[in-house]
């Protein structure tokens, strides 16, 4: 039987005669861009929606990275994790600072944070952890070492829209706090992405640097970037914020379905459940271990060729990549955990519309070996 291929994620789209009224809309306003009507909208409907005060709208999630480390003038080395996607270094290596590679928790793949002190030098400013997969970080801990250090934290949040912990939304922790709305993300624009800021005044340094320094139209403060989300893209948003809770509902349900029929296959682990927080199930990584008769790239295998286009996020590691390996914290010896979840990790398709039918073939594929 042909069967069209399944792959780790598709976007969820909103019926396209929704989104023609917005587009008559931006017709009519005849503004494209900077700062437009939707643009505020959505910042305003994100707050809202996220339980956050102040948010900046990027044209993505990289931009917005690079900016937040200007915007906290953050210079010489970042502390971060190699078990990622490669915009998090890339991002510091957009500013010119030297990223510090520390291993990860071998629970949540997160920045492990007692490994965090023993990489500080006094060229350290920053630490930049990624939720990964949307699984909220120790942030507590994280915290404490950099009070103790006088560091900024900015958080890679790009997989953790609309997280919560037990006291309000995970993207309030540290000094900010960068989403992206890639067309593979959870709520997406598009492109699109966006800084949470504290405060209204970090929120105007980060617009001014989006729009290339910009304060008006003869002042300019700073050499700032492009990077504004446009109006199509923020119009998207709005209409897309309508089906988010749905959306995450349904992620949920695939996520359920998995964990019911791999539940007893020996060496199939898939991640953790959120522990405390809320869950956005944005990916459903398992591990595979030793007691499963194929390696993770035989299964991956397997899997493509009927068809299921699982992805292995994250390997490589970052620190394996070119522009990095020659760092003395990307030998692997110093990266142990990170490494063993880079060769057995495997992300299974989720997504909003993937029919349990689909789960289930997937889930037999995997127990058939
Ligand atoms: N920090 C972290 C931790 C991140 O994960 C990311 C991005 C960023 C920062 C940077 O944010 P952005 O600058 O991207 O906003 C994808 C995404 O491009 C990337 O956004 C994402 N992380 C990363 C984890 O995954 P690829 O190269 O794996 O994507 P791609 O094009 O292979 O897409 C995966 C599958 O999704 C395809 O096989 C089919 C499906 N797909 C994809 C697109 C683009 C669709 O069905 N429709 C589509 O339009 O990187």
């Amino acid at each position: 039987m042909n069967r069209k291929p399944i792959y780790v994620t598709q976007p969820q789209l909103p019926a396209l005669e929704d989104f023609y009224p917005y587009l008559e809309q931006i017709w009519e306003n005849k503004i494209l861009t900077n700062g437009g009507p939707f643009h505020q909208q959505l910042e305003k409907a994100l707050c809202e929606y996220l339980g956050v005060e102040h948010l900046a709208l990027f044209s993505n999630g990289t931009l917005a990275l690079v900016t937040a480390l200007q915007a906290l003038r953050v210079t010489g080395e970042v502390i971060t994790t190699p078990y990622s996607f490669v915009a998090t270094a890339h991002s510091l290596l957009w500013n010119g600072i030297k990223p510090v590679f520390v291993d990860v928790d071998p629970y949540t793949l997160n920045l492990d944070p007692q490994k965090i002190e023993a990489a500080i030098t006094p060229q350290t400013t920053a630490i930049m952890p990624v939720h990964c997969y949307g699984r909220p970080c120790d942030v507590a801990a994280i915290q404490r070492i950099a009070d103790n250090y006088n560091l900024k934290v900015i958080y890679d949040a790009a997989h953790a829209f609309g997280v919560r912990d037990a006291s309000g939304s995970i993207l309030r922790h540290g000094d900010l706090s960068v989403l992206s709305f890639h067309a593979t993300k959870v709520f997406n624009t598009f492109e699109g992405g966006a800084i949470i800021c504290p405060d209204a005044k970090t929120k105007q340094r980060i617009d001014h640097l989006k729009n290339f320094g910009f304060v008006d139209e003869v002042t300019v403060v700073a050499p700032g970037i492009n990077g504004k989300m446009s109006e199509i893209n923020a119009a998207f948003g709005m209409l897309q914020l309508r089906g988010v809770d749905e959306a995450i509902a349904r992620r949920a349900e695939i996520d359920r379905a998995y964990r019911e029929l791999l539940k007893d296959v020996p060496g199939i682990a898939p991640m953790g459940e959120g522990g405390e927080a809320s869950a956005n199930h944005s990916y459903f990584p398992i591990l595979v271990g030793e007691d499963y008769p194929e390696s993770r790239d035989a299964l991956y295998a397997r899997l493509k060729e009927a068809g299921v286009h699982g992805r292995r996020y994250f390997y490589p590691l970052i620190s394996d990549f070119p522009m990095y390996r020659g760092l003395p914290s990307a030998r692997r010896d110093n990266l142990p955990v990170a490494g063993d979840a880079a060769a057995r990790v495997l992300c299974l398709p989720i997504y909003p519309q993937l029919a349990l039918e689909d789960v289930e073939r997937i889930a037999a594929l995997i127990r058939a070996a």
